[in-house]
């Protein structure tokens, strides 16, 4: 199955409103590509980023949500008001969220129901630590944080999740997973997911991430489970951005 290529520029705590214009104005110089690329500014650029790039192909996302619908839940953020800014995607379970908030799986399986319910798509971050990997619990930890999604929204909400592999040894530090650590990991959650439904498997498309440059981006495109790249510190510059789409075709 042929899956789109998503290559998602997180950029994390990080902009103003005049590095953003020249951010988006640096990034407009791409050339139309056939991957869909997205672009996840904090929450009080969302405005910003939406007018300066509606018409330009490029796609917004929010870096976090709030599970709750509306009321009294002071500095929260719902899904109707990302909606309202042009939010396609939201990207959860980010291990930054997980690690220095203390987001726990149910929490992020809240914010994935809530974001699906009101229409929008969850960018949805698992991956384990240095010390899970080096004890073997890759793939336990991947296949926990994934069932507790799976038991909260079923397995065909699936075809409208994309998942983000992102190691959190690899996160930030310069040191990528290899192409082949990579699509290891990305078989074995489609594997994982086919046991629930073989066509929500073939669907969903997983992204790797985690310390993602130019200059590896080729590799990780080639793989046949790696459908992508959420790409965080490389994503703060505009050229840098342009090759890792461009190397995704
Ligand atoms: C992982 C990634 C983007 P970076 O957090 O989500 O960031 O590319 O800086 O490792």
């Amino acid at each position: 199955m042929i899956r789109q290529k998503i290559v998602a520029g997180n950029w994390k705590m990080n902009g103003s409103k005049e590095s953003i214009v020249s951010l988006i104005n640096g990034l407009l110089k791409m050339e139309r590509s056939n991957s869909e690329v997205v672009i996840s500014p904090s929450f009080p650029y969302l405005s910003q980023v939406s007018d300066l790039i509606d018409g330009t192909g490029l796609v917004l996302a929010a870096q976090n949500v709030s599970q709750q619908v509306k009321g009294a839940y002071t500095g929260e953020v719902s899904a109707s008001m990302l909606g309202d800014f042009g939010v396609k995607y939201v990207l959860l379970g980010h291990s930054e969220r997980r690690s220095l908030y203390g987001e726990t799986d149910q929490l992020v399986a809240d914010k994935v129901k809530a974001i699906l319910d009101f229409g929008l798509f969850p960018m949805l971050c698992i991956g384990e630590t240095l010390t899970e990997r080096e004890s073997g619990k890759t793939l336990e930890v991947c296949q926990r944080q994934l069932q507790v999604v799976v038991d909260a929204v079923g397995i065909d909400a699936f075809e409208k999740i994309v998942i983000a592999y992102e190691p959190v040894w690899a996160i930030g530090t310069g040191l990528s997973a290899s192409a082949e650590q990579a699509q290891d990991v990305h078989q074995s959650i489609r594997a994982f997911l086919a046991k629930a439904s073989g066509s929500v498997s073939q669907k969903v498309q997983i992204l790797y991430g985690g310390s993602v440059k130019a200059s590896t981006s080729s590799a990780l495109f080639e793989m046949a489970d790696v459908d992508g790249a959420l790409v965080g510190g490389a994503s703060l510059d505009a050229e840098e951005f342009i090759a890792i789409v461009k190397a995704a075709g």
